[in-house]
């Protein structure tokens, strides 16, 4: 009796992600989602630049390769070109969808554009060994700032979810975590929601995951669930920043 299986949508290859580093989680919960909606042939995943480039090689599902933070622009190009059959999500770290990609983020969510959008926040450049992300804490030590972050030379790290909640446009603004079992089920809940509001034609949605990087961190794996809790959650608060149709429905 098989009492572990990779879901349907995940290839049955081994990850190439660090010890550690909650890519792979995330994978799974997309993965998952996809199994459960039942929409593995009509989705079609847009791999970042970043550690995850090569989301391509694990998702079951058609995947495109987007260059550097221009994945909410391939994805809009893509769910346009037949939106009644494609099912679209992008898959991004915090360099590539909160720095060189952050037009495409604002645009892509002041237009209420029906995508989902998975947004890895490890607060670091992964794939490029360790620079300063958008998303790095005041004060932490990174490979561009070895005395960690000075605001006053490298200003503060974006909030994205609560940014992009100041917008009329996006349908939903999430901001989850999986550094532990319950934190991971919030997580997987609110993918789900992110698909289904998809399908259901409500707009753009953006799920944010507080992830851990240990290799360029500096720390083990539990280190680095830890400093999630300790660091990040108190600047990055998890919850719900924007529902409008749930915002409607309490109005009505
Ligand atoms: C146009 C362009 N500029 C810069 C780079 C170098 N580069 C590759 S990945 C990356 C950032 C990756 O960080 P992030 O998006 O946070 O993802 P992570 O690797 O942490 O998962 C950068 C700057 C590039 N490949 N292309």
């Amino acid at each position: 009796m098989a009492v572990f299986e990779k879901p349907h949508a995940l290839i049955d290859v081994p990850l190439h992600y660090c010890p550690g580093c909650t890519h792979g989680i995330v994978h799974r919960l997309v993965a998952e989602v996809i199994d459960e909606l039942g929409i593995e042939g009509k989705t079609i995943g847009i791999a970042p630049v970043g550690c995850s480039v090569m989301a391509y090689n694990y998702f079951n599902c058609d995947m495109i390769e987007a260059a550097h933070g221009r994945a909410p622009a391939v994805a809009t190009g893509v769910k346009r070109a037949d939106p009644e059959n494609h099912i679209v999500f992008t898959y991004q770290g915090d360099g590539d969808l909160a720095s060189i990609g952050m037009a495409e983020t604002v645009h892509a969510a002041a237009r209420n554009e029906n995508i989902t959008v998975i947004f890895i926040n490890n607060a670091i450049y992964g794939m490029t060994g360790g620079q300063m992300a958008p998303t790095s804490l005041v004060g932490q030590v990174t490979q561009t700032s070895p005395y960690g972050r000075d605001p006053k030379a490298c200003g503060y790290p974006i909030k994205v979810c609560e940014m992009l909640s100041e917008l009329v446009g996006p349908e939903y603004l999430e901001r989850v975590t999986v550094n532990n079992v319950k934190n991971v089920r919030n997580a997987k809940k609110a993918i789900k929601k992110a698909f289904q509001n998809q399908i259901d034609g409500k707009g753009f949605s953006l799920v944010e995951v507080v992830s851990s990087c240990p290799t360029n961190w500096g720390m083990t794996p539990k280190q680095a669930l830890e400093w999630i809790e300790s660091d990040m959650l108190p600047y990055y608060p998890l919850g719900v920043y924007k529902d409008r149709s749930a915002e409607q429905k309490e109005a009505e």
